[in-house]
């Protein structure tokens, strides 16, 4: 008989197909209502990401719950200890998406300190045979790069800084001194210190507002900040505020507390440059990360190696293949 997994986010429509060639799979639709209570008990394994997440009313619907595999990077909204404890493994996406978040990060970093998307406006509305030339901008070279959070993606950030010339220094939780790049375990420190501070810490409970309004004044009027982690790190009035009074240069934004409706003050301020979320969102990536769900289920029912460990099962169990 086929395992039952049940997909609760938006799975692309030829992964799902895959996994029906292996495993009965149940959608959101099909565990609503009393009469789903019975397809509950069945279900093995829970296919979701950081948005769809994984309630804990649900989770305690799940008695045969084995393994959650999250096809994102984030599972902010899984609670990660009440798996541990039930013996639940878990996976994420993130080694697929290294390469693609750093470089929206540069992305974001290069448009807003170099003006892009007025600089483009500039030449769509005719400015610039009007009124002349738009203003000169200040260089990357020789500028200092804060980076806040030295996970693999943090790390990825540093070879791609040094090549455009920035000066990298970094806060994390705890030092990191394998990366070779000065830390500075004061966040606010290392904001006062930095032209740009460019955020890339995992989301959740832990970070939530840690980017609070004396770290963003202390980046000050020349600085720039750029989030490419979670919306819920900014204390998004704070900066919004200093956007406004001129506590603070510029922002440059992928995340959102607010997604997919951001405040309406961070889209009309001039000096924000927006992206809609799209850090990881290539073909390529989006491909390789739900392949990553892929492969862990095959490996969670096969006995294989899960890929992308987040909660490992305490111990591994024994299964038979897709029995
Ligand atoms: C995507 C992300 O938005 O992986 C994450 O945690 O934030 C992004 O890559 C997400 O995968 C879509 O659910």
């Amino acid at each position: 008989m086929k395992p039952t997994i049940l997909i609760l986010n938006d799975f692309s429509a030829p992964h799902r197909e895959s996994l029906a060639q292996c495993f009965t799979v149940l959608g959101r639709d099909d565990i609503a209502g009393p009469a789903a209570e019975e397809g509950l008990y069945r279900i093995r394994a829970v296919v979701t990401d950081s948005g769809a997440g994984l309630s804990r009313d649900l989770l305690a619907r799940l008695p045969a719950l084995e393994i959650v595999t999250c096809s994102s990077a984030g599972y902010e909204s899984v609670d990660v200890d009440a798996l541990s404890k039930r013996g639940i493994a878990m996976t994420n996406a993130s080694e697929a998406l290294l390469d693609d978040v750093a470089d929206t990060a540069m992305l974001l970093l290069l448009a807003s300190w170099r003006s892009l998307v007025a600089a483009h406006r500039h030449v769509e509305s005719g400015d610039w045979g009007r009124l002349g030339e738009f203003p000169l901008q200040r260089s990357l070279r020789g500028k200092r790069l804060g980076i806040v959070g030295m996970g693999r993606i943090g790390q990825h950030l540093i070879g791609r800084a040094r090549a455009f010339g920035l000066e990298p220094a970094y806060f994390n939780r705890t030092e990191r001194p394998e990366v070779g790049v000065p830390f500075q375990p004061d966040l606010t420190d290392l904001a006062a210190w930095a032209d740009i501070l460019l955020v890339i810490v995992a989301g959740g409970e832990g970070t939530r507002g840690m980017i609070d309004e004396r770290v963003i004044r202390a980046l000050g009027p020349t600085g720039t900040l750029v989030n490419v982690s979670r919306g819920s790190v900014v204390d998004e009035p704070a900066l919004i505020a200093a956007l406004r009074d001129g506590g603070l240069g510029a922002a440059a934004l992928d995340v959102f507390r607010n997604e997919p409706h951001p405040d309406p003050a961070l889209t009309s301020l001039p000096n924000v440059t927006l992206l809609p979320h799209m850090g990881s969102a290539t073909v390529e990536t989006r491909s390789a990360m739900a392949q990553i769900v892929l492969d862990n289920l095959d490996a969670h029912f096969g006995g294989g190696t899960l890929r992308s460990v987040v909660v490992e099962p305490p111990n591994r169990r024994q299964h038979a293949r897709f029995s």
